[in-house]
């Protein structure tokens, strides 16, 4: 007894004594600590999102049916009430553990789905960030808790136009790009779903503010959608280019060129969808800093997105829109056809608006 109980002092002294003369701040990561699991992805990916909070049985027809991305959605990072980092929101735990449960019972583990929690979606409160990135990535390990294989931000604008949520302020972009690091150097994917104009191959402008118009699109509508971005994601992307696995281009966006394009100019879906592909695929995503007061010593920067493309419709009742799932699925294979590499992959917003589960199978019947 005497002989544990002083081992156990001794034990406890030096503990107090390294974490007293320890250099390393309070809330900085074990760079040595191993991941706990070495997530990767399959090599082409049918990426699915759960609408807001949804967790049911849909998922199991969708993954049985080859979805092998499911991205939960949707949390935020907050302050506690004593202004630590929290992850907060997101669906019933319980739920998405019993669901992620019996996918593996059905034969479809973790090894072959990959499970993410998105942050963020339109209208939601962009991040706290009196608290660092540090701080977060221990906010995500504890709400987390093994459940996710890692994260995908989906921070987007605000109904009120003139809401402060709006604009990505420095601080939020660079939380973006440093929490995402922290993530991919732990082993977790890390994905970003930007919005058609968040991410635009069209356009070499940058912006922090999310209610911008896109001057050449003419809908001839007064005034024009003003809810357009101009590359606000590319920062990121930039500072991070190795962070991030995939990114999600959202071409269903509001008024977006796909839907001007096809709807407005009249351009056959596939003839468009192969030259968007191929633009992404081949023309450099050049993007200019030079006009940002925060960001313009990194001037005009050449990122390199060809191994990360994932391009994503609405689901609209199991069709897919603007460019409808059987439509895309032509235009990957004229992409294919000319031999110079491919998308990585599909995704659609969202599972509880493909009732009939038609979608995955369209969808990956290309791979
Ligand atoms: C969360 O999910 C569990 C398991 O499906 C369920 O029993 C519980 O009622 C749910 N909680 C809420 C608050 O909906
Ligand atoms: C855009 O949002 C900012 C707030 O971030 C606001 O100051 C500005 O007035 C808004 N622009 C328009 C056109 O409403
Ligand atoms: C493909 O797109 C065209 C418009 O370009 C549309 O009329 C047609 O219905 C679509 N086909 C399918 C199978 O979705
Ligand atoms: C969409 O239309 C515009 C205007 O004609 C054109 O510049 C652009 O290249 C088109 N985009 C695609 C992907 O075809
Ligand atoms: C912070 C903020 O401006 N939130 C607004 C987002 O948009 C909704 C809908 O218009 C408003 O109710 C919120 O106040």
């Amino acid at each position: 007894m005497p002989t544990f109980t002083k081992l156990l002092l001794l034990t406890l002294k030096l503990t107090l004594t390294q974490l007293l003369v320890s250099p390393v701040a309070p809330h900085a990561i074990n760079p040595s600590s191993p991941p706990k699991l070495e997530r990767s992805l399959p090599e082409k990916l049918v990426v699915a999102y759960q609408s807001w909070s949804e967790c049911d049985d849909k998922v199991l027809d969708a993954v049985r049916s080859g979805v092998n991305v499911v991205i939960w959605f949707a949390t935020n990072l907050e302050s506690a009430y004593d202004g630590s980092a929290l992850m907060a929101g997101g669906p019933n735990r319980t739920c998405v553990q019993e669901k992620i449960e019996a996918l593996e019972e059905l034969g479809y583990g973790r090894d072959k789905v990959t499970h993410l929690i998105s942050v963020g979606g339109w209208d939601a409160s962009h991040p706290d960030t009196s608290n660092t990135a540090e701080e977060y990535f221990e906010a995500f390990e504890k709400f987390s808790d093994g459940l996710y294989d890692g994260l995908d931000w989906d921070l987007e604008g605000n109904d009120s136009l003139t809401s402060q949520l709006n604009y990505f302020s420095k601080e939020c972009l660079l939380l973006m790009g440093d929490l995402s690091q922290l993530l991919h150097d732990a082993g977790y994917i890390v994905s970003m779903a930007p919005p058609e104009s968040y991410l635009d191959i069209q356009t070499t402008e940058f912006s922090k503010y999310v209610n911008l118009t896109y001057p050449s699109d003419d809908w001839n509508t007064t005034p024009p959608f003003q809810y357009h971005g101009h590359n606000t994601y590319a920062l990121p992307l930039a500072m991070h280019p190795d962070a991030f696995d995939f990114i999600n281009f959202q071409i269903y966006e509001t008024k977006s060129h796909a839907s001007y394009n096809t709807t407005i100019l009249g351009t056959a879906q596939v003839d468009y969808l192969v030259d968007y592909i191929n633009m992404l695929l081949h023309t450099p995503l050049n993007v200019n800093f030079e006009t940002d007061e925060d960001f313009l010593s990194l001037g005009l920067q050449t990122i390199d997105i060809a191994d990360k493309i994932v391009v994503g419709f609405i689901a609209n009742g199991g069709v897919g829109g603007p460019i409808t799932a059987a439509n895309a699925t032509k235009a990957y294979q004229q992409v294919e056809e000319l031999g110079e590499g491919n998308i990585r992959g599909w995704f659609y917003w969202c599972l509880a608006d493909d009732g009939d589960v038609m979608l995955p199978g369209v969808l990956s019947s290309v791979f």
